[in-house]
C-alpha cells in the first residue's frame, strides 16, 4: 500500500517540476523572512529569481550544525513566533542545543509524512502501534505519534522506560506496531526472556527502527527475537524529526520523502555534488517548512543514495545505510552525544585535569558511557579508590554530565599521569559496541 500515491509515485519529470517550483518559493521566502539567508544569498549575488529549476540548488549556500548554534536559539527561524505551536530539541555541540519550530502546516506535514513511511511498513487501521522513543524535547515520540494517529491506527505512547511494564502492555492488548530504537528492541527481547514471555504469546508485526545506526544482523536478531518484520525509519530534527525516509516491502535502500526533504549527496571535503552509487555525505533542502527551513543542510551523515527503479512503484530515490559520521558525534541509546560536551562540563571543575576519555559500550543491548577523567595533581591523595572527596567528585561530575547530555554516564575520577597522552590528535572516545 502507498499512502500518497499521487506524490510517492509521481513521474520523474513532474516531480521535479513541482521540486523547481517549490525550491523557488522557499528560497523566496527565507530571501524574505531569515536575515541569515538573504545576507548569504546577498554575498552569493543571488536572488530568487536566480532559482527556476531544481536543478538550481546547487548555487545555493550551505548551512550547518555550527551556523544554527551561531543563531541560537530562533535566529534561523522563518515564521513569526505568534505561528509557532511545537518547539523540539536536539543536543548542539558545546551545550546549545538545536532549537526546531513548527508551524501548524508543518506538523500536518510531518505526520503526512510519517504515515507514509508506517503504510509502507504494512501498518494500517486496525493495528494497535506502540510508540517507545522518548517524549518530551527528542521528535522521536511525538513525531512518530502524530503519524499513527493521522493514519487511523490506536497509538499507544508508552515512551521509553518501564520496560516490563510495556510488554505486559504488549502482550495483554495485543499491540502489533513498535517504533523505537533498534537497541531498545534488543533490550525489551531480554525483558521479555526474564519475564518468561514468549514472543507467540505476543501479536506484533512490525517494527520502525531508527534514530541511531544498526545493521542487517541487528534486524535479523530483532525479528528473530520479537517475531516481527524490522524496518528502517531516518530522519533528523533539524529538518523535521523520524520521518525523512522509510524502507518498503523490498527493503532495498529508504525511500526519501523528497517532495519535502530534497536530497544531495556530496563530497564532504570538497563539497561537489556525488552522483547516484557513490557515497558522500548527505545534504537537505527542505522545500515546503515553515517554522525553521533550511538550504542545504549538511547532515553529516555519510551514505550513497540511489535512484534505479524500486519495485514498490515509489519514484523516490533511496538512501543506504548509513556508513558513518564526517563529525564526532556518538549515538548512545538515540541520544547524540558530542565529546566537546563533556569537554566543557569538566572543565568546570577545578578539580579535574583536562585529560578524559569516553568509553562507549553495549551491555545487555543498552549502550553505556563511562567517563574517565584524571584529577588535578593537588587533589590526589592516599587511599585514593576510598577518598571521600573523590566519590564526592564523581557523583558531582555524573549528575552535571547527566543534566547537560539528557543521559547517565559512569565517572570514574583516575589518579593523575594514567590516562593515555597522545601524540598529535587525541583519541578521546573508545567506542567498543562492534556493529557487525
Ligand atoms: O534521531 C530522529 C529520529 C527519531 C529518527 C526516531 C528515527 C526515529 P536527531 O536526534 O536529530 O533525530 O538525530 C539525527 O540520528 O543525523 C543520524 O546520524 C541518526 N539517525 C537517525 N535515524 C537513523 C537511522 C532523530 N535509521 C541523527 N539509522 C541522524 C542510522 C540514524 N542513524
Amino acid at each position: 500500500m502507498i499512502w500518497n500515491p499521487s506524490k510517492e509515485s509521481l513521474a520523474l519529470d513532474q516531480m521535479r517540476e513541482y521540486q523547481g517550483k517549490m525550491l523557488h518559493r522557499m528560497v523566496d521566502y527565507v530571501y524574505h523572512n531569515v536575515p541569515f539567508y538573504r545576507n548569504k544569498l546577498q554575498e552569493l549575488d543571488i536572488t530568487p529569481n536566480d532559482i527556476n529549476s531544481i536543478d538550481d540548488i546547487t548555487k545555493l549556500p550551505f548551512t550547518t550544525k555550527q551556523d544554527l548554534r551561531d543563531n541560537y536559539p530562533f535566529g534561523l527561524q522563518a515564521a513569526p513566533q505568534s505561528e509557532i505551536i511545537r518547539i523540539h530539541a536536539s543536543s548542539g555541540t558545546t551545550g546549545n542545543p538545536t532549537i526546531v519550530g513548527y508551524t501548524r502546516k508543518d506538523i500536518g506535514i510531518w505526520s503526512e509524512c510519517m504515515s507514509r513511511c508506517l503504510t509502507a511498513y504494512g501498518v494500517n487501521k486496525s493495528d494497535i502501534f506502540s510508540v517507545a522513543y522518548g517524549y518530551g524535547l527528542f521528535t522521536g515520540g511525538l513525531g512518530v505519534h502524530y503519524g499513527v494517529e493521522n493514519l487511523g491506527a490506536a497509538v499507544l505512547p508508552a515512551s521509553t522506560g518501564g520496560t516490563e511494564k510495556h510488554v505486559r502492555l504488549i502482550r495483554d492488548l495485543g499491540v502489533t506496531g513498535i517504533a523505537c530504537t533498534p537497541s531498545y528492541a534488543l533490550h525489551m527481547a531480554e525483558t521479555m526472556e526474564k519475564m518468561n514471555v514468549d514472543r507467540s504469546q505476543l501479536k506484533l508485526r512490525i517494527g520502525a527502527f531508527g534514530a541511531e545506526p544498526w545493521t542487517d544482523a541487528m534486524r535479523d536478531e530483532i525479528e528473530q527475537r520479537l517475531g516481527l518484520k524490522a524496518f528502517n525509519l531516518y530522519g533528523l530534527s533539524e529538518i523535521m524529526g523520524p520521518c525523512v525516509s522509510y524502507e518498503c516491502e523490498n527493503q532495498n535502500g529508504s525511500h526519501i520523502n523528497w517532495d519535502h526533504y530534497y536530497p544531495e549527496i556530496v563530497d564532504p571535503v570538497t563539497l561537489e555534488p556525488v552522483p547516484y552509487g557513490q557515497s558522500g555525505e548527505l545534504v537537505f533542502t527542505t522545500l515546503t517548512k515553515e517554522g525553521m527551513p533550511l538550504l542545504r543542510y549538511r547532515t553529516r551523515d555519510l551514505c550513497t543514495m540511489y535512484n534505479d527503479p524500486c519495485p514498490c512503484g515509489r519514484t523516490s530515490p533511496r538512501m543506504g545505510r548509513l556508513l558513518g559520521r564526517s563529525d564526532d558525534m556518538l549515538i548512545i541509546r538515540g541520544i547524540n552525544v558530542f565529546p566537546s560536551q563533556v569537554e566543557s562540563v569538566i572543565l568546570t571543575m577545578p578539580q579535574c585535569a583536562p585529560f578524559y576519555q569516553l568509553i562507549v559500550d553495549r551491555v545487555n543491548n543498552m549502550d553505556t558511557l563511562t567517563v574517565q577523567v584524571e584529577v588535578r595533581q593537588e587533589y590526589f591523595a592516599q587511599g585514593f579508590d576510598t577518598f571521600e572527596p573523590i566519590i564526592a567528585l564523581e557523583k558531582e561530575l555524573s549528575s552535571k554530565l547527566r543534566s547537560v547530555l539528557s543521559i547517565s554516564a559512569k565517572v570514574e575520577v583516575k589518579q593523575p599521569g594514567t590516562l593515555q597522552r597522545c601524540e598529535g590528535k587525541n583519541k578521546f572516545v573508545i567506542d567498543k559496541r562492534v556493529l557487525k
